[in-house]
């Protein structure tokens, strides 16, 4: 059965009749950077809230998991940012033609998070001698065969993170590619 992507995902969804739309986030690019490019992309008016540190205890019984980034349609919020980073790039037409298109892009952003999970584990680490550790194991046994695969994929696919053109993956994994360069510390 074909299923008409762009009517069911695009320019009559309801996101384009929103009157307020909202990112919430901390005052940093990381998990937020990826749903904040992809609203610029959209050409989407959207109010870029950056939650300050001293303002997170009181915020975060707000959110839906307790985290951010969080995206707040018409008063109703979503989290999970790849799964907003998914709904954006379905929205502006970078998802794939079919879902075998979108089963590829899925699988490596999905690898992309897993690679994310290493770096973000040493980065947020407060204990100086575990930090150390993770990072020397992520250097010595993980690092090098996913940043082989990263770069395979990237060439295979002339640039792009999937299928050789540009879709929401690649908004997605700045995140990563930040997170790898702050934890090489
Ligand atoms: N799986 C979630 C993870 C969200 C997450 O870890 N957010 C962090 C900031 S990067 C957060 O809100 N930390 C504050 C807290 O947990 O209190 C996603 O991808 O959005």
């Amino acid at each position: 059965m074909h299923i008409n992507r762009s009517a069911a995902y695009g320019e009559l969804g309801a996101f384009r009749k929103m009157s307020k739309v909202v990112l919430h986030y901390f005052p940093l690019k990381a998990l937020g950077e990826g749903p904040r490019m992809l609203l610029a992309y959209g050409g989407q008016e959207f109010e870029d809230h950056r939650v300050p540190e001293e303002q997170w205890p009181d915020f975060k019984p707000k959110m839906p998991f307790g985290q951010m980034p969080v995206l707040e349609i018409n008063g109703k919020k979503y989290a999970q940012s790849v799964a907003i980073s998914r709904y954006l790039g379905r929205k502006y037409g970078l998802a794939g033609d079919n879902i075998e298109e979108d089963f590829e892009i899925d699988q490596n952003v999905d690898f992309y998070t897993d690679l994310r999970n290493r770096a973000a584990a040493v980065e947020y680490e407060e204990n100086e001698e575990l930090k150390k550790q993770r990072h020397e194991e992520n250097m010595k046994t993980h690092y090098p065969f996913m940043l082989k695969t990263l770069h395979d994929i990237v060439v295979k696919n002339k640039g792009h993170i999937a299928l050789g053109k540009v879709h929401s993956a690649a908004y997605q994994t700045i995140q990563s590619v930040t997170l790898l360069h702050c934890s090489e510390h």
